[in-house]
């Protein structure tokens, strides 16, 4: 620990991790992302600030480094809340103020943020970071803790996990143990023994359901974690690991993201046999996809609305066996397949709500709901359950005057509860309750499967000047500006059957997303086609104009 005045301590520290100052920084929804080579005085100063977090709401507060399922070169960092959520906004903007910052202009810019929060430096800070399996994040990670020390913060480095097992451990620190022990082992035994109770409670005929899957690790964190988990659970489930790391690069061709945007299998995991479940992670496991292939050879993918819809109906038949008056919600973005949200509406009678992009803005709006499922299509999600639908679960599983069948439906509801990760979308955790969820109906990946047909639907990006001047309005759905480009998608769209288009800039990266879908795959491909190419053409393309995907 230093002994240096604050303003000295901060300046040798800066001295180690020089800003260059010729890259702008932004920390968004996601965190800090950029190419790896550039964070080093990000991490430093991402580390002073988190000291300040943890003094301004006297709670712990976790960092962890990774960059998903962006390519192995890129890098970046998410600061946890306490209660395991994602950085407050004004936060944010802290953060983006601070990475930017010059050497000299430092101790200055920590001074003014104490004064004007009104930070008590004299109180303990305390940090807890966790980082990926890229090879650039061990050195960021030292970075960032000497950020931390030369605020004379307290830190546990707990080495490799995955977003989501940092997300657990800084709630578990911050309720004293009451969310768990805020360890790794306290994480698998806490999953493993909620998952052994929920399927205890369900009595089903297995004949057709198998507890055998093939999972693509993304050759990062999921893989070594998921082997771990597989330890605590007794060979309930047998699962076989690819992309585990030891060859191949990460998320290259491989990964939730790529499996979910190109619709097709990772490249190296057999998918040949027909039926045989696969899932893939990304990068920092907080996503989740699950695919198979039918006896013709045609591949189908169970994305995020898939596994939405299976729980949000799950945990429904469960609140109406218990007889619980919960309001049950579930929260999609505009990237949610149109056949997901009728699925959910019609047929589950479950209110659905549409966000905007980046799962900070889908956990606050499914905190309006008791029971708030909540998933972008990409495959991150999980379930919030509020104070009363905690406590109404649990004082139900105990109630004597209940029959058996409905006190067995809140006793599972109440294991459920413990197996989800609330605090953010978790692949370990929601591949263990879709598994549960199988079990429980007896189901093969056909029978989900034919729960809805997806609307064929195309992801393109387009790359142009400044992304910032496509602006956006109705969660995303609608383009504001520039003039006339929201006219020119509605009226491609009117063109074809069944359509939807939206086109928004991304958040993590420098482009638009197009996304389209329409009846057939073909059209879908065309109307992405067009509503890229008028982009390009609207908002200042840059490079190649889009080229027409071939239609698989
Ligand atoms: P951007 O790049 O803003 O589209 C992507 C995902 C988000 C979210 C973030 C953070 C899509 C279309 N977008 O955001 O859903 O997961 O990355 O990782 O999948
Ligand atoms: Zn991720």
């Amino acid at each position: 620990m230093n002994n240096l005045p604050v303003h000295q301590a901060i300046a040798v520290g800066a001295s180690k991790h020089p800003h260059k100052g010729k890259n702008v920084f932004s920390y968004g929804t996601a965190g800090i992302r950029c190419r790896a080579d550039i964070l080093d005085p990000v991490l430093y100063r991402l580390g002073l600030l988190v000291v300040l977090r943890s003094r301004a709401v006297r709670a712990t507060i976790g960092v962890v480094i990774t960059a998903s399922h962006n390519p192995e070169q890129d890098n970046g960092a998410k600061v946890v809340e306490p209660m395991g959520e994602m950085l407050l906004q004004t936060w944010e903007g802290y953060a983006t103020q601070i990475a930017n910052t010059s050497d000299e202009d430092l101790g200055q810019c920590v001074q003014s943020l104490i004064s004007e929060l009104n930070i008590d430096m004299a109180l303990p800070a305390n940090i807890f970071l966790a980082r990926d399996t890229r090879p650039s994040s061990f050195g960021l990670a030292q970075a960032l803790i000497d950020g931390i020390q030369a605020l004379k913060g307290d830190y546990i480095d707990y080495g490799l996990l995955s977003t989501p097992q940092l997300h657990y451990m800084v709630r578990c620190q911050n309720t004293q143990g009451g969310y768990g022990n805020p360890t790794e082992h306290g994480y698998y035994s806490k999953l493993a023994s909620a998952f052994t109770k929920v399927r205890e409670q369900s009595e089903t005929d297995e004949s057709e359901y198998t507890g055998e899957l093939s999972v693509d690790g993304a050759n990062g964190i999921g893989a070594l974690k998921i082997q771990q988990m597989c330890q605590h659970l007794n060979n309930q489930l047998k699962i076989s690991v690819y992309n585990d790391g030891t060859h191949g690069q990460l998320n290259d061709r491989c990964g939730a993201d790529f499996v979910k945007v190109q619709q097709k299998p990772p490249h190296g995991m057999p998918t040949e046999e027909a039926g045989r479940k696969c899932v893939s992670l990304d990068g920092d496991a907080d996503r989740i996809v699950y695919y198979f292939v039918d006896s013709d050879g045609v591949f189908h993918l169970l994305d995020g609305d898939k596994i939405a819809t299976l729980i949000a109906g799950y945990i429904q038949e469960l609140l109406t066996a218990a007889n619980l008056q919960l309001n049950m919600g579930l929260v999609q973005t505009a990237y949610a397949n149109g056949s997901s949200t009728q699925y959910a509406t019609d047929v589950l009678k479950v209110p659905v709500a549409c966000a905007c992009t980046g799962v900070k803005h889908l956990h606050h709006r499914a905190q309006d709901f008791d029971v708030g499922v909540y998933f972008e299509a990409n495959g991150h999600g999980t379930v919030l359950f509020s104070a009363l639908a905690t406590e109404k679960i649990n004082s139900a599983s105990q109630d004597e005057r209940l029959s058996s069948d409905q006190r067995q439906a809140a006793t599972t509801l109440k294991y459920l509860q413990d197996l989800i990760n609330e605090t953010v979308g978790d692949a370990i955790s929601d591949m263990l309750v879709v598994e549960c969820i199988l079990h429980a109906k007896g189901w093969t990946m056909t029978d989900w499967n034919a729960a809805y047909t997806d609307l064929p639907n195309r992801q393109l990006k387009v790359k142009v000047k400044d992304r910032r001047v496509i602006q956006t309005t109705n969660a995303e759905r609608c383009a504001t500006t520039p003039a006339g480009l929201q006219e020119a998608i509605d009226g491609i769209v009117s063109k074809y059957n069944n359509a939807r288009s939206f086109v928004r800039p991304s958040g993590t990266e420098d482009i638009v997303r197009i996304y389209a879908e329409a009846d057939t795959q073909v059209a879908a491909d065309s109307l992405a086609y067009e509503v890229a190419t008028k982009v390009y053409h609207l908002a200042d393309g840059v490079g190649d104009p889009p080229a027409q995907p071939s239609s698989s």
